[in-house]
């Protein structure tokens, strides 16, 4: 196994669209906005225009699909989802981040996970901007977890004290999604419990 390709994973050049339901296409650079909500001090509704005022970042990563694929050396253009949490002014109390998807798709993962600065409220890609059929015209970028926690077609971010498993956790695939442990399925996430539990490492999250 090669030290830059997760377990499991097999690399393609294209890059496959993979949702459920259709394109939104109706959703636009116009008619888009993001509604920051949940334990915050600062509730807000952001227009694309004030997304684009906020600073911005380009990342270069890697990213895999749970189904197999990577797509190396991708270029990501947006806002890192750090000022978006600032600019809410979370409260102490919250720990997850449900990630809202025009037409219902939710996801969620911890706000420490998304807190480095690999993870993008994303506008753009390779230098354009992001297609609706790959989720624009803004979707998560967290290149670090399976692409399911990539959140297409993004409308808000909601700050909980309590994590809220999301459209395909709740239907067995794993709430960590890590590649590079290789927890696809909830399953996958017992065993590191366990494995966790043996070293001493384990840490409820409640
Ligand atoms: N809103 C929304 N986002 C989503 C999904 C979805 O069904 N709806 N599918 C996820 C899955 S399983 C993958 S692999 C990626 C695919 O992104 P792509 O079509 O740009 O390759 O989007 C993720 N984000
Ligand atoms: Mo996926």
């Amino acid at each position: 196994m090669s030290a830059r390709i997760p377990p499991g994973q097999i690399v393609t050049k294209g890059w496959p669209v993979l949702h459920a339901g259709t394109v939104p296409y109706q959703l636009t650079r116009d008619t888009w906005t993001l509604k920051l909500s949940g334990e915050v001090d600062a509730p807000a509704t952001l227009t694309f225009a004030d997304l684009l005022a906020l600073p911005q970042k380009s990342v270069t990563a890697d990213i895999h699909c749970v189904t197999s694929w990577t797509k190396l050396d991708t270029v990501w253009t947006g806002v890192p989802f750090s000022v978006l949490r600032d600019r809410a002014a979370v409260r102490p109390n919250a720990r997850f981040v449900v990630m809202d998807c025009e037409q219902g798709f939710t996801t969620s993962l911890p706000i420490d996970v998304l807190s480095d600065e690999t993870v993008l409220v994303a506008h753009t890609v390779a230098g354009a901007p992001l297609a609706p059929e790959h989720g624009g015209p803004v979707r998560m970028f967290v290149p670090k977890r399976y692409f399911y926690k990539s959140a297409k077609w993004l409308r808000g971010l909601r700050f909980l004290a309590k994590d809220e498993p999301g459209f395909w956790e709740v239907r067995g695939y794993s709430n960590v999604a890590d590649p590079w442990l290789e927890t696809r399925y909830t399953v996958d996430d017992v065993r590191e419990i366990h494995r966790m539990r043996k070293a001493n490492l384990f840490q409820p999250t409640g």
